[in-house]
């Protein structure tokens, strides 16, 4: 007896700071610690700081699809890979408006614009993204868009518009950057982030497993995104989702245990961020979800396509929900 209540004890975690020192050493401690206890750990810090029944319900939108100059080596929507993906331009405001309206009668809170981008730059097609972002604030949702590299310019005109957050990934490991992408830098990524928090824009920023890295580059990332001056308010972890013609078509499928163990440890060290299981759900069960949120998770994206590829249908999320007594969050909750 009395030796299990010394393991109680040693089991309760008085994490009530917000910490922006982690070192590598550390997260790397909890990131290899065993993955109960590390479930454990995370399922105990998430209840201290946010409401574990609440997910946050997004849905993407691709406004411009393929095209793009860039070579990150994941991505069906680089130009230079010979993938299946249906390449339009810039959308119009009225179609995006109407698929927001749709997301939001869906139940989404939150509705995220991609565009196969580098960069923004200040042309007619950036007047119309500041439409549709003002159109969609209008609705009541979040709006979010991730276009590539902003410049401090860009972003305060996005923040006027009406912009609440931005996505830009790390990705993986600064190390491990130039094996995924060589047509820009670790520094470049950073610098936008800079950007997008100078303007007051709430910050989505995180990666991808399953691209051939090691999990010192997973540890690496988490460590980069954990002692930013402020952490990002979202963190999306993907899955590799792998498309055919892309480099990566032929990777492995990440196992459900590492990306538990990529959303434990991110919840451990960035206790406030919304969490969220992104790409590669439409390969996991309902149990496997199910350990994702135990784990901290506690946003996804919904709707039955990501940018290009597919996601579970809703009415498969709607009894996820049900089953799992999840409530749908409110937008604009912070
Ligand atoms: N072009 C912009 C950029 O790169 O920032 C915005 C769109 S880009 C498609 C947004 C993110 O989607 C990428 O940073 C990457 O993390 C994720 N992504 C793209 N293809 C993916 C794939 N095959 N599997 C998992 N995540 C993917
Ligand atoms: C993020 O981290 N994941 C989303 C969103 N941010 C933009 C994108 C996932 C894309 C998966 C591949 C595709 O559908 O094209
Ligand atoms: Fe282009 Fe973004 Fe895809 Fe890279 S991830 S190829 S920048 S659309």
């Amino acid at each position: 007896m009395n030796q299990i209540l010394t393991q109680t004890e040693n089991t309760s975690f008085s994490n009530t700071e917000i910490r922006n020192d982690w070192t590598r050493e550390e997260i790397s401690q909890i990131f290899h610690s065993p993955i109960l206890d590390l479930i454990y750990r995370a399922a105990t810090v998430h209840r201290q700081f946010n409401d574990a029944q609440e997910v946050q319900v997004c849905t993407l939108l691709s406004v411009k699809t393929g095209g793009c100059p860039e070579d990150c080596a994941y991505c069906p929507q680089a130009a230079r890979y010979h993938t299946e993906v249906k390449v339009h331009k810039l959308l119009s405001v009225k179609e995006v408006l109407g698929k927001a309206q749709d997301a939001l009668e869906a139940g989404s809170t939150r509705f995220c614009m991609g565009a196969a981008w580098r960069e923004v730059r200040d042309n007619k097609d950036f007047d119309k993204v500041i439409d549709m972002v003002k159109g969609v604030a209008q609705m009541g949702m979040e709006v979010c868009c991730t276009l590539g590299m902003l410049s401090p310019n860009q972003a305060e005109r996005l923040k006027e518009a009406g912009l609440y957050a931005y996505n830009h990934n790390l990705d993986t490991s600064e190390e491990f950057y130039d094996e995924i992408i060589t047509t820009r830098n670790y520094g470049d990524r950073l610098e936008t982030l800079d950007n997008v928090r100078n303007a007051k824009i709430s910050v989505c920023s995180g990666g991808i497993i399953g691209m051939g890295e090691t999990m010192n580059d997973r540890i690496g990332m988490l460590h980069t995104l954990s002692t930013l001056p402020e952490h990002p308010e979202s963190v999306p972890v993907n899955a590799l989702v792998p498309v055919e013609g892309t480099p990566l078509e032929d990777q492995a499928r990440v196992s459900v245990w590492e990306m538990v163990r990529m959303i434990a440890t991110a919840r451990i060290i960035m206790p406030k961020a919304m969490v969220r299981l992104s790409a590669g759900r439409v390969r996991m069960n309902m149990e496997e979800q199910a350990l994702c949120f135990l784990a901290g998770a506690n946003s996804i994206f919904a709707g039955d396509k990501l940018l290009t590829t597919p996601n579970p249908e809703y009415n498969a999320d709607k009894e996820m929900f049900q089953t799992l007594h999840l409530k749908p969050r409110k937008a604009y909750k912070n």
